[in-house]
């Protein structure tokens, strides 16, 4: 375990990605805001059926996507490692998937495989690739957690997670979810696309441990040195873990363990979203948590078009400027 951590724990900060469907609509929906923290769950909060929510990625057209300036702009800031959302919750892939045409590729006009582009770019910029995968809950799947909107059948999910174990429909659907969609997916994003860093798994405590495991299995299976945070179950289950979302930390003893932070409330993109932090704060965040023998990672929601907005970028040098000076001293 200790050689397969040896370059994360060299690493120290990272750049999350959080792109997707609901990056097009930048918390809005119908014209209407939508009323919630995080602009990637508008599905859920704006309760949209899911062939209207599938709409949207006829407008996907990604016009400024370039993965070598994504790569750049991490390195720049001295972030080593670069976290993709390769499938938020919506259920979207945001890479070229075999196992579900619900895909970039064979839905949007933009037609590329941005994964392809970044695994590429990230290699030639010296970045590590890692995934963000929502293994436990997919809105889109009907045999999956967390609609509960447009599939009767699962209400009881989304807060009730005893549900899912308790009831035979519901226990049999979700397996059928797990084996013939999630795992296979986790199984070709680590064929795909070349050494992945860490495979970073969400809301695991949804599953039981025997599901939990066969996720770490999965991926150990493949590629026996990528890591596993450990959302993808519980604890010990995986390599690290990870503070709550964008809280401040204690300071107790621990190891090997990452704090996730974004520079305004949002991890998808969120046009009304202006509650930026400013780069002195962003990096007063990142001592503290170095200082207490944490990782930490910072998110950038990229527009529909595929650009980091202008505040980010802003940040992201600023960052990267402080980060050269106190470099190479
Ligand atoms: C959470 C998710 O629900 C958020 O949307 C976001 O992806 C964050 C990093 O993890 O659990």
């Amino acid at each position: 375990q200790d050689a397969r951590m040896a370059w994360w724990r060299e690493a120290k900060v990272g750049l999350f990605i959080h792109w997707g469907l609901y990056s097009l609509q930048g918390g809005f929906w119908k014209g209407q805001e939508v009323q919630a923290s995080y602009a990637e769950h508008l599905m859920l909060r704006a309760q949209i059926p899911v062939r209207e929510y599938e709409e949207i990625a006829a407008e996907f057209r990604a016009e400024r996507f370039e993965a070598r300036q994504w790569a750049r702009m991490a390195k720049q800031a001295g972030l080593q490692y670069l976290i993709y959302t390769a499938k938020h919750h919506d259920g979207f892939a945001m890479y070229d998937s075999d196992v579900s045409d619900y895909n970039m590729v064979q839905r949007t006009p933009f037609g590329r495989d941005p994964l392809r582009e970044l695994a590429d770019a990230c290699r030639e910029e010296g970045v590590k690739l890692c995934i963000y995968y929502s293994h436990s809950m997919d809105w889109h799947h009907p045999d999956s957690q967390g609609n509960i909107w447009d599939y009767p059948a699962n209400i009881g999910a989304y807060d009730d997670v005893a549900s899912w174990i308790d009831d035979e429909d519901k226990r049999s659907r979700y397996e059928n979810y797990l084996s013939s969609f999630a795992l296979p997916q986790v199984k070709e994003l680590l064929e795909k696309y070349g050494p992945i860093g860490l495979m970073w798994f969400d809301c695991g405590h949804k599953l039981t441990a025997e599901q939990g495991t066969a996720f770490v299995e999965q991926v150990r299976g493949v590629q026996p040195d990528c890591l596993v945070n450990r959302r993808v179950w519980m604890e010990p289950y995986g390599d690290y873990g990870n503070s709550s979302d964008n809280q401040p930390h204690v300071r107790v003893p621990r190891e090997d363990w990452e704090s996730i932070a974004t520079f305004n409330d949002s991890w998808g993109y969120k046009a009304t979203d202006h509650n930026w932090k400013t780069s002195v704060e962003v990096l007063q965040q990142m001592i503290d948590v170095l200082s207490q023998n944490g990782n930490f990672v910072i998110n950038v929601g990229p527009t529909g078009d595929g650009a980091f907005d202008p505040k980010s970028v802003e940040l992201l040098e600023q960052i990267g400027a402080w980060m050269q000076i106190n470099s190479d001293a």
